[in-house]
């Protein structure tokens, strides 16, 4: 299975005016929309800040066609980007529906040359990140997205694939060079230098400079930047915020991951809580007093739940599919040894890793590139630059200090403890 070649010359990008017209013939559209092109209505809601994405709606149902754009959106054509992301993304939600069943969105048809994957429309689903701004609380979040993180973990990982399979899979996505990239500029380096497209709140230079002189700090990233880039132990989802999360009061499923590749078994959670915590920290801005505490909390039961699930679902796929060539249960249970000790070493070690990459994730979205609507959304400058820098504090400690967060209690401690301190 070839990917797209980056120069592709029959790539066209869709527009609402030609999508009906050039996907008419697409039966896997046909099925799910109606069988004229001329009642589909299509809506370009794209909101990210890399692709295309539209809403097709015709007598029969919605679908949802993603395309790929040759450049980066958010910054645009003066920043080039192989189509061929839209392949990776195609095989991370297939891999994802295999490994975590009704997790994702069904993908209905791929297409290589147009970088296009149409997918299931989720309705009535709203992007967590928008929930968590507005004051919605989600039923179940925290043990569905554990369990994700886990699943995906444990299932894409030589704990429980074959070893020739997984090798193979690893070598097919390491074929996706420009998208790693932009998470090893964007998250692991620009923070913490004066990067071209860097940008943060002014007031914020004092505690920037703080970061950016700090040697100790800036070595502990680099080293979680050399595992994130050379250690290949599962398949992550590798772009895992609240913007990749789709929810109702209910149910949710997780969206986008053409930022997948093979990396750490601590990455995605570490990023998911980050995003929760920065969630946390800009709450403040969005709540009345009297609905902000009772929120507040809400969001850390949810950062809660989701290490509790994750930590278990690990511990019993570990019992019951450990069929990869890792830890065999020849050398322990097959000796009449229990290996549930070693699970839990391994955990906690898994654990250490997602903290720092937790402070990482917290940096870059207030000091890199693509900064996050929970801070950016906020209108007082004064109180953006307070409660940013109450974030960036917070991630520091989490990055210098991760060896001490080995409970989550003390984890949410920590985001209570910063959420009343004064760093400006
Ligand atoms: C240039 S892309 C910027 C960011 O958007 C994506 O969602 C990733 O988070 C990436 O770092
Ligand atoms: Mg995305």
């Amino acid at each position: 299975m070839a990917k797209p070649d980056p120069q592709n010359s029959q790539y066209e990008p869709l527009s609402p005016e030609t999508l009906a017209q050039r996907l008419s013939a697409v039966p896997a559209i046909a099925e799910r929309v109606g069988s004229d092109p001329a009642k589909w209505r299509v809506r370009e809601v794209g909101d990210g800040n890399l692709n295309l994405v539209f809403i097709v709606e015709g007598s029969r149902g919605t679908v949802i066609v993603k395309q790929a754009l040759p450049y980066v959106r958010l910054v645009g054509d003066s920043w080039p980007l192989p189509l061929y992301r839209a392949f990776f993304e195609n095989h991370a939600l297939v891999r994802q529906a295999q490994r975590d069943p009704g997790s994702v969105p069904e993908v209905y048809y791929f297409d290589n040359d147009q970088a296009l994957i149409v997918m299931e429309f989720l309705a009535p689903h709203k992007i967590l990140r928008r929930k968590l701004i507005d004051g919605e609380k989600v039923e179940g979040l925290g043990d569905f997205l554990g369990k994700f993180c886990a699943r995906t973990a444990f299932r894409g990982s030589e704990l429980a694939m074959k070893s020739a399979d997984k090798k193979k899979d690893v070598g097919t996505f390491a074929g996706n060079v420009a998208i790693p990239a932009i998470t090893e500029a964007l998250v692991f380096t620009d923070p913490y230098f004066d990067a071209e497209m860097n940008h943060h709140t002014a007031a914020l230079d004092p505690v920037v400079a703080d970061l950016r002189a700090d040697t100790r700090l800036k070595a502990r990233v680099q080293r979680m930047l050399m595992k994130f880039a050379s250690n290949t132990e599962t398949m992550v989802h590798g772009d895992l915020h609240s913007g990749s999360i789709m929810s109702t009061q209910t149910e949710s499923r997780v969206i986008d991951p053409e930022f997948a590749q093979y990396g750490p078994l601590g990455f995605d959670i570490g990023m998911l809580v980050a995003n929760f915590l920065m969630a946390y920290l800009s709450q403040p801005a969005h709540r009345t007093v009297e609905r902000l505490g009772d929120y507040q909390e809400w969001i850390l039961t949810v950062i809660d739940e989701t290490l509790a699930s994750f930590e278990a679902e690990f511990q019993m796929l570990w019992k019951i599919e450990r069929t990869g060539m890792l830890y065999p249960a020849a050398l322990f249970e097959d000796q009449g040894q229990s290996s549930e000790g070693i699970c839990l070493e391994l955990l906690a070690e898994v654990r250490r890793d997602a903290i720092v990459f937790c402070g990482i994730e917290m940096h870059r979205r207030t000091l890199s590139l693509a900064h996050n609507a929970d801070f950016e959304e906020i209108e007082d400058e004064a109180q953006k630059a307070r409660l940013e820098a109450r974030n960036l504090a917070m991630g520091a400690k989490l990055i210098l200090e991760a060896d001490t967060f080995g409970s989550t209690a003390t984890l949410l401690g920590i985001a209570r403890e910063f959420n009343a301190k004064d760093i400006l």
